[in-house]
């Protein structure tokens, strides 16, 4: 019987505010630099090839991707950030419709910040931890661990853990590829989407 996961399907997309789904229910998003693997990382946790696009170049998803579990719950692909070459206009625009959308979405639950293992933690990825301010619980999913052999992979991971310090953010290593972390990262959602 597929889990929750694999039932996900494509709902809508926006590209303001006005458009998002209705306020309701439970809903994951999905954050973080453009080519990081948001959505590569989302088609693995749904063993969906092709529910999102994915790209070698960045800049790929552009509009805010929604995508029901089943009545009550979501799983929200974003945009990326820190593309240099998106045009400042288009920046701003995200900047804006990202920013109220985190802040100010009731049905957030919980957000993973998608992150390459192999550039760690950038400016922009603590500003969105800022951004935040520990008002909805994070989980930091270090993406492309294939890269990474088994030594050098766990010691990032503890090191992003000693960089956050104190606060209540949840860290482990993914790879879309292998499938490296999947039962762990499947277990993160569950509890963020309580589903159990
Ligand atoms: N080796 C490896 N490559 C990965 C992994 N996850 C993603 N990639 C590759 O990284 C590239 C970017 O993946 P996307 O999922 O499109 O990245 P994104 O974060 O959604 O990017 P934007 O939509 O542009 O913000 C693609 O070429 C993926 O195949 C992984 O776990 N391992
Ligand atoms: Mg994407």
């Amino acid at each position: 019987m597929p889990n929750l996961y694999q039932k996900a399907s494509y709902l809508t997309s926006a590209f303001e505010l006005s458009q998002l789904v209705e306020d309701v229910g439970h809903e994951i998003a999905f954050a973080g630099r453009s080519n990081a693997g948001k959505s590569t990382a989302i088609n693995r946790l749904t063993n969906q090839k092709n529910l999102c696009k994915t790209s070698k170049t960045p800049g790929r998803t552009q509009l805010i991707n929604f995508f029901e579990l089943d009545d009550e719950r979501r799983l929200v692909d974003l945009p990326g950030y820190g593309f240099a070459k998106v045009p400042k206009k288009l920046r701003q625009h995200w900047n804006t419709v990202l920013s109220s959308y985190l802040v100010d979405r009731k049905s957030l639950s919980g957000l993973i910040i998608v992150v390459d293992i192999r550039r760690g933690l950038t400016d922009l990825d603590w500003g969105l931890i800022e951004l935040m301010d520990e008002q909805l619980p994070i989980h930091i999913l270090l993406t492309k661990a294939d890269k990474l052999k088994n030594d050098s992979r766990k010691r990032t991971v503890m090191k992003i853990n000693r960089e956050l310090g104190g606060q209540d953010i949840t860290v482990s290593a993914f790879s879309a590829l292998s499938g490296l972390g999947l039962d762990e990262f499947v277990g993160y959602c569950d509890k963020l989407l309580d589903v159990g």
